[in-house]
């Protein structure tokens, strides 16, 4: 006689064993209850399913991503800031965002000297009142409550975007360049590893990264942090830039503007926004005030829609310019 039909064959079409399918007919409701008295049932399982429920999704994006459009190195206020702008103005690129830590959000979970409240100058607060964050209006400026109401809704925002990819526990090691159809030097892609890996490699022999190929490359690295304005010394030790200008003291009121003015491409098909900017430029940093990473991020997508709309593209190649 054959045996009863377990919950797991009920929820599962055995396929000769090859591999299970989930039928998602009504077992699922037969076979779960909701119940706190002490019968809560969650619908039957197979360890090896959720292990490809995983890696099906995280491989096939990596694989798709290894040609993407925009590339944001950094998930800091200004590099989410200019996901969200340029994700929500062009839907059709592929947008990647590696970041570093596998918590993303870079200094942005706090305010100043790890207290909670945000500060945001005027008129950045416009940002606040599209995605929907709360603030008491202190008239030049607005605050925030908490820095990470502010960091969770921009994030999760983005992640909820379709064309947004984010990769974080991933470093960007190295940058791609080549000699263009011009003749010039141009950043055409970034190359990756996870960040543990990218931590190692003074204690492992050569542990080689991938690479992402795009036209276009935001760096908001940040200027601190263990890859702080990463971006901006490898153009360095690449002989794309003489030397690091190194952030200037603070003063609020030259540097917000200053870093949103003079976000831009520091190199062929490198945009540099936020803090690492100060670090590149040797421009004043800010404090605890966080309007110049919102106007810097929304300046470095713009600029980056303008350099995209400049050339012509191959399989994630700039060819010619337009
Ligand atoms: O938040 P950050 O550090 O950088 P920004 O520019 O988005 O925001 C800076 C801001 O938080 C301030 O510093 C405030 C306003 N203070 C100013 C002041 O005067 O002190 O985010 C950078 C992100 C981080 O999450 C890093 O983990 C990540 O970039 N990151 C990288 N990700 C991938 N590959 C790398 N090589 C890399 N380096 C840094």
């Amino acid at each position: 006689m054959a045996p009863a039909q377990t919950l797991t064959d009920k929820f599962f079409e055995k396929d000769s064993g090859k591999q299970l399918k989930p039928n998602k007919a009504n077992a699922y409701e037969d076979s779960v209850a909701e119940n706190y008295n002490g019968k809560y049932r969650f619908a039957p399982i197979q360890e090896a399913e959720v292990s490809r429920a995983m890696i099906k999704r995280y491989f096939k994006t990596l694989y798709d991503r290894v040609i993407s459009d925009v590339v944001i190195i950094g998930a800091g206020s200004s590099g989410l800031t200019c996901a969200s702008q340029l994700a929500s103005t062009r839907p059709d690129l592929k947008i990647t965002i590696i970041e570093a830590n596998v918590a993303p959000g870079g200094g942005a979970w706090l305010g100043g000297q790890l207290m909670t409240a945000m500060v945001i100058r005027k008129p950045a607060h416009q940002l606040l009142q599209e995605i929907g964050v709360p603030f008491e209006d202190e008239g030049a400026y607005v605050v925030v409550k908490h820095a990470a109401l502010f960091t969770s809704t921009l994030l999760s925002r983005v992640l909820a975007m379709p064309n947004v990819v984010m990769m974080n526990a991933t470093a960007v090691e190295d940058l791609i360049i080549v000699e263009d159809y011009a003749g010039q030097q141009r950043v055409a892609g970034v190359v990756t590893n996870w960040t543990l890996v990218a931590l190692s490699h003074d204690t492992q022999s050569c542990m080689d990264p991938n690479t992402i190929t795009c036209p276009v490359i935001v760096s908001a690295t940040g200027h601190d942090g263990p890859m702080g304005a990463f971006t901006a010394k490898r153009l360095v030790s690449a002989g794309l830039l003489k030397e690091l200008g190194n952030m200037r003291g603070l003063d609020m009121n030259r540097s917000e503007p200053t870093m949103v003015n003079n976000t831009r491409e520091v190199a062929p098909g490198l945009i540099m926004a936020g803090m690492e900017l100060s670090e590149h430029d040797g421009s004043n940093r800010m404090g605890p005030s966080f309007g110049g990473m919102i106007g810097s991020g929304i300046k470095a997508a713009h600029e980056a829609l303008r350099v995209l709309e400049s050339v012509n593209v191959v399989e994630g190649k700039v060819v010619s310019s337009v």
